[in-house]
């Protein structure tokens, strides 16, 4: 358990929130003019909690059987929580809670029922103008993420997804209906989720299907759609400067942490290595320009990205004005992990660091690399930083007095409270705020499960999607609440 250094306290400004996802929450996937995207055809599959191969592997096959399924099949995102429908209740619980920030994605396949479309979708952009008016009528600011892992289907199969430039146009055409018509209403974007996910699970943020790629080698179709995507977030961050000059745009990266198994200099050697590969491309989106050691690596593998003639002065002139990022758990790394216990993080495994509790997903609770991340993030970007998710994935259970107690998940907000407050106060952080991740259950990105439970408030769900999606607010709703309410202070008095 993390002990904070000096008394918790935290700036008035400080944005307290929590987060969400699109196509964890939504449900309603083709309601109101809705297309499809490539969440709404990924099945739920039991294969355990850390094969996550075997979760994000995906073929031309399977897409085939999304396609065919019916209402009897189990594709979560599909229904998600219906927050399509029962938002006003959920917001109203935020704001219960004393959110000032509601961090929350945009599905682009409700601004554009097909990406090619000329016209956008009128229904959906009145969904979402009601969600921010919804939110500010509370106080609460909407911080959004233009893209969180919902490309629309019609791009994968037309385009093959981000491989594709065509991507980029559809993207850019999508993001400035975005900032023409719910810039009055948010003054906080985030461009894409978990930027470097796509170099670990391609088929959701990517949109690319391995075996639709015969005529390129399909590490080289993953980097070029990287860079499809570094080239669409600075041309999405120049185009929300010059329409909203007082907004603020940011990245988003999973924020993993790695500790050398041991001293020795391989071990070190591997750490540093595996840790420049999560900032790569941050480094693009913060700088301006790829980093030598990225260019090397793709030299190295024999990759030749097609570049585009203005694609250098576009990151150049499309920098961040914040970093933000994912926190959930720290892994060790070792040169040869033969041998060794592994366990599973975010979309991640790595060798199990034997001086921290494991939760049931096996995710290693770590408060005091939350401290260190800050430190290093900011040593690196010397940007403002923002936490948009942090979280604990537990398994729930309603008491017989009909209440969820849960002070596993009330401890670990406290600890993660108290690391960001010696950031602050110590180590001369800006940070921005915090938006806890899943403020509300919603569907689990790696497992596709209900079970594996983040929120504040519970929601009547269970795996195979049976349920009364009541909300019921559990015992960390209000532990959330105080530590909002006194700014970290309440944590002083214990
Ligand atoms: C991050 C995603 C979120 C969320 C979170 C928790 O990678 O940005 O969408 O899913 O992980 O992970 P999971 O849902 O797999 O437990």
């Amino acid at each position: 358990m993390y002990k904070n250094e000096v008394p918790v306290s935290f700036p008035e400004d400080f944005l307290w929130g929590g987060a969400t996802a699109a196509n964890q929450i939504e449900g309603a996937w083709n309601e109101d003019g809705k297309g499809m995207t490539i969440e709404d055809c990924l099945p739920y599959r039991n294969v355990g909690i850390a094969n996550f191969t075997a979760q994000f592997a995906y073929s031309s096959k399977d897409l085939e059987e999304a396609l065919k399924a019916g209402p009897e099949a189990n594709y979560p995102k599909r229904h998600g929580i219906d927050f399509y429908h029962r938002y006003k209740e959920d917001i109203k619980l935020f704001a219960e809670m004393g959110f000032k920030i509601y961090r929350m994605s945009i599905c682009w396949s409700r601004i554009f029922t097909d990406p090619e479309d000329e016209e956008p979708n009128e229904a959906g952009i009145a969904f979402y103008r009601s969600v921010f008016d919804e939110c500010r009528k509370y106080g609460i600011e909407p911080l959004v993420t233009l893209s969180h892992y919902d490309p629309p289907l019609a791009l994968v199969q037309r385009y093959r997804g981000w491989y594709s430039r065509k991507a980029v146009d559809l993207f850019m055409k999508y993001a400035k209906v975005c900032f023409e018509r719910f810039g009055d209403q948010v003054k906080y974007w985030l461009t894409f989720n978990e930027v470097d996910a796509m170099l670990r699970h391609p088929i959701t943020s990517g949109g690319l299907i391995e075996d639709m790629f015969t005529d390129v080698p399909f590490e080289t179709a993953v980097y070029q759609a990287m860079h499809h995507q570094m080239i669409a977030s600075a041309l999405a961050v120049k185009m929300c400067r010059e329409m909203w000059p007082e907004s603020k745009i940011g990245c988003m990266m999973t924020k993993l942490l790695f500790y050398p198994f041991t001293p020795k200099p391989e071990d070190n050697l591997a750490t540093q290595k595996r840790m420049r590969s999560i900032y790569r491309y941050v480094d693009i989106q913060v700088f301006g320009y790829y980093p030598k050691y990225l260019l090397k690596e793709m030299e190295n593998k024999g990759i030749k990205l097609v570049i585009g003639p203005d694609d250098a002065r576009i990151l150049r002139e499309g920098t961040v004005d914040f970093v933000s990022f994912s926190y959930y758990m720290t892994s060790c790394m070792a040169a040869d992990t033969s041998g060794l216990d592994m366990a599973p993080g975010n979309t991640v495994n790595g060798v199990k660091n034997p001086y921290l509790p494991s939760s049931e997903w096996g995710w290693q609770t770590d408060a005091a690399g939350l401290r260190y991340s800050l430190v290093e993030l900011y040593d690196r970007y010397r940007v403002p930083l923002f936490i948009v998710e942090n979280g604990l994935g537990a398994r729930d259970t309603v008491a017989e007095d009909g209440h969820i107690h849960d002070p596993y998940r009330a401890d670990y907000l406290d600890e993660h409270v108290r690391a960001m407050s010696d950031a602050i106060n110590i180590d001369g952080v800006d940070l921005m705020g915090y938006t806890w991740w899943g403020c509300i259950d919603l569907i689990s990105e790696s497992t596709r499960q209900m079970s594996k439970r983040y929120g504040f408030i519970y929601v009547d769900l269970d795996d195979e999607g049976n349920g009364s999606y009541e909300r019921i607010r559990k015992d960390s709703f209000y532990r959330y609440r105080d530590v909002i309410a006194s700014r970290g202070g309440v944590l002083n008095e214990e």
